[in-house]
């Protein structure tokens, strides 16, 4: 949209009125959109029954037995926020927690139908900024901007000195290979990036301490590091890259080429190390190769070393980012390989600040790192395992582990459909050799569950309330909806050694993760703020058109370029009417003049496949061609005042 000097006014605009917007608050219409969960008992009398038992109406409140409450009535606010993510589906989920009423959906790698990401000027920008020029390209030759799938694994969000700090959330998209950035004062996506070199981001967690900082993440899949088609079938050319994002630029900071593919991830309260769990070491193709060995590893990335090694020059640049080789049996300054059963998975830093839980996935075990000992590791001739102070045997498939902060982890056991409860102190003990059992209690979930969480559980301020056991399956928990069923995510009240699930929550595909984050410190904006950045361009081309969004309801004329625009104040837009030319390029620009919370409306120009939301204090806009002529009535599909039906007017499209 550039500024032409033959660009003309054609329409003078009809103004607002600013009497009405008193209308409003008297106005709404009594509707609720609450959605209060009626919670179950269930798990509160399943603990040790098989599958197939039938569930118990009663709610939490009378049954649940231990120290907290989960269901909440009508009007009470939760304690905690959750942040879901949702897996191909590509959102975030916000949730009230522990009521697991869905708060709000944030559209991140997604399309939203209701709020027009992937349509509106703004979210387009956040979608394809990020891109690399060669996926550009290949986007463009099949008339795309951008990819319109995800796969968002792991929600985290910033820290400063061990824990969060409601600045923002961090996901990765394992499907393209992206990291996104939401700003937590709006709930929206603000940053997308593509990372170059990688494969397939999978686990991904922000930098504890001091700050977030880097944010790091693992590319899973390994390819040739230059994938341009000239090494194809030959593995051994094959690496994986490990990434360093700064998370305040949102931009690459460094790369490290390893061996083994990349799976989960987390750091130290040090800031001196990352960790990244490693399957298939064999760097196999197929499934036989990739279980061969009875060990893989953990990758150790010796931050400040990479750092070092970075100023120094000692690496090569590719597609803009300083990569360094740190492979096994290359450079032994910058990584460490620790060797672990067979196909590690989870990799989770418990609150102790001390110790690091890697989940053994095909093996029993949880392998504990003591970070206090991996300085040695970077020593001439250490052995890689002596930073290894626990390996305690839980049960089948152990995938994720979280934390009480009082000195117990829990890790969900996929085969078994378990949660263990166990104390790391004692696990540290019996591999020293003392006679002691470390598995505390156990307790069935419904089924097979992938991640768990535990309230404020990655951080230091864990505070050992409830747990989350986010399972794969949910067979018969519910009424039939067909053969695809939710996933089932249960609540279990960990106050006590015996845990006690106390809630089922059906969610669609598919959390992997999520995190439990203490209300007080997430502080959203009830309305927009008229200098934000993410509409920084609408303000910036109204300037430039010599528009005043807050005021003016204006169309310019820009050669074939049309920008019309118009506020928005309960229940009329500012223009009722504009006219435009068959093939022009329309953008129409709306701004929400309502400063009432919750009074948002939208804009949707009917049979022209275009509609976006616009909050309280908002500007968002919208380009489309005028391609068919006639009349066409454009509305307000945001429900927003007792006369929403009324706020809508006709754009005219000429006859080419
Ligand atoms: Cu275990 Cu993608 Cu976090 Cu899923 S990963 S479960
Ligand atoms: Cu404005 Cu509905």
């Amino acid at each position: 949209m550039k500024n032409d000097s033959d660009k003309t006014e054609v329409t003078e605009a009809k103004k607002t009125v600013p009497a009405e917007r008193a209308q409003v608050a008297a106005g709404l219409p009594a509707v609720s959109r609450r959605n209060v969960l009626t919670a179950t008992a269930a798990g509160a009398f399943l603990a040790g029954a098989g599958i197939g038992t039938s569930l118990s109406p009663q709610r939490v409140r009378a049954a649940s037995g231990g120290d907290h409450e989960v269901n909440l009535e009508p009007g009470e606010l939760d304690p905690y926020y959750g942040f879901w993510s949702s897996g191909q589906t590509g959102e975030i989920r916000v949730l009230g927690f522990p009521s697991m009423r869905e708060l709000m959906r944030i559209p991140v790698f997604n399309r939203c139908s209701a709020t027009g990401w992937g349509q509106t000027n703004e979210s387009l920008k956040v979608l394809t900024e990020g891109l690399t020029e060669e996926t550009k390209k290949f986007l463009a030759d099949q008339g795309k901007k951008t990819y319109d799938n995800g796969d968002l694994h792991h929600p985290h969000m910033s820290f400063t000195d061990g824990t969060y700090d409601g600045r923002y959330l961090f996901a990765n998209d394992k499907a393209n290979t992206r990291v996104a950035r939401i700003r937590c004062d709006v709930m929206k996506c603000d940053k997308i990036l593509e990372i170059p070199n990688a494969h397939d981001i999978h686990g991904m967690r922000p930098q504890k301490y001091p700050r977030t900082g880097y944010v790091f993440a693992n590319g899973e899949h390994e390819a040739p590091l230059v994938n341009d088609g000239t090494v194809l079938d030959d593995p051994s050319q094959y690496v994986n890259i490990f990434s360093a994002i700064d998370g305040d630029k949102m931009e690459v900071a460094w790369q490290v080429m390893v061996s083994g593919n990349l799976d989960n991830t987390d750091c130290d309260y040090q800031g001196k190390y990352a960790f990244s769990t490693s399957y298939n070491s064999e760097m196999g193709m197929t499934f036989a190769e990739m279980t061969r060995n009875e060990m893989d590893h953990v990758v150790v990335f010796n931050i400040k070393e990479i750092e070092k090694g970075v100023a120094n020059g000692d690496v090569q640049m590719l597609n803009g980012v300083p990569v360094i080789d740190g492979r096994k049996g290359q450079n032994k300054k910058y990584t460490r390989y620790i060797p672990i059963p067979n196909s590690p998975h989870g990799c989770n830093t418990a609150p102790d600040k001390r110790h690091v839980m890697i989940a053994g996935k095909l093996s029993p075990t949880v392998s504990v790192i003591d970070v206090t000992k991996v300085d040695a590791l970077f020593e001439e001739d250490a052995d890689p395992r002596s930073c290894i102070v626990a390996e305690p045997q839980l049960g089948l498939g152990p995938l994720h582990t979280a934390f009480d902060g009082q000195g117990n982890a829990f890790t969900t056991l996929f085969l078994d459909s378990q949660v263990v409860k166990w104390n790391i102190d004692k696990a540290i003990r019996a591999y020293a050799g003392e006679d002691v059992d470390p598995i505390i209690s156990k307790v069935d979930v419904h089924y097979q569950p992938g991640h768990n969480s535990t309230s404020m559980g990655e951080t230091a301020e864990a505070d050992g309330k409830w747990l989350i056991s986010m399972n794969k399956f949910s067979k018969d928990r519910f009424i039939n909806v067909g053969p695809l069923k939710p996933e089932n995510e249960q609540i279990i009240d960990i106050s006590r050694d015996e845990m006690k699930v106390v809630h089922d929550g059906p969610t669609f595909a598919e959390p992997h993760d999520s995190i439990i984050v203490r209300a007080d410190i997430v502080k959203p904006k009830n309305v927009w703020t008229r200098d934000d950045p993410i509409f920084a361009d609408a303000v910036a081309q109204a300037k430039a058109d010599g528009v005043t969004l807050e005021r003016d309801s204006k169309v310019i004329r820009d050669g074939r370029k049309v920008r019309v625009y118009m506020t928005s104040v309960a229940p009329v837009f500012g223009l009722d009417k504009f006219t435009v030319r068959q093939g022009d390029e329309v953008t129409v620009f709306v701004t929400n003049l309502d400063d009432v919370d919750d009074v948002t409306h939208g804009f949707c120009m009917a049979n022209y496949g275009v509609a976006m939301e616009v909050a309280p204090q908002a500007t968002a806009s919208v380009t489309f061609t005028a391609n068919r002529p006639g009349v066409h009535w454009f509305y307000c599909q945001w429900f927003c005042h007792a006369l929403h039906m009324e706020m809508r007017g006709r754009m005219l499209v000429e006859k080419a």
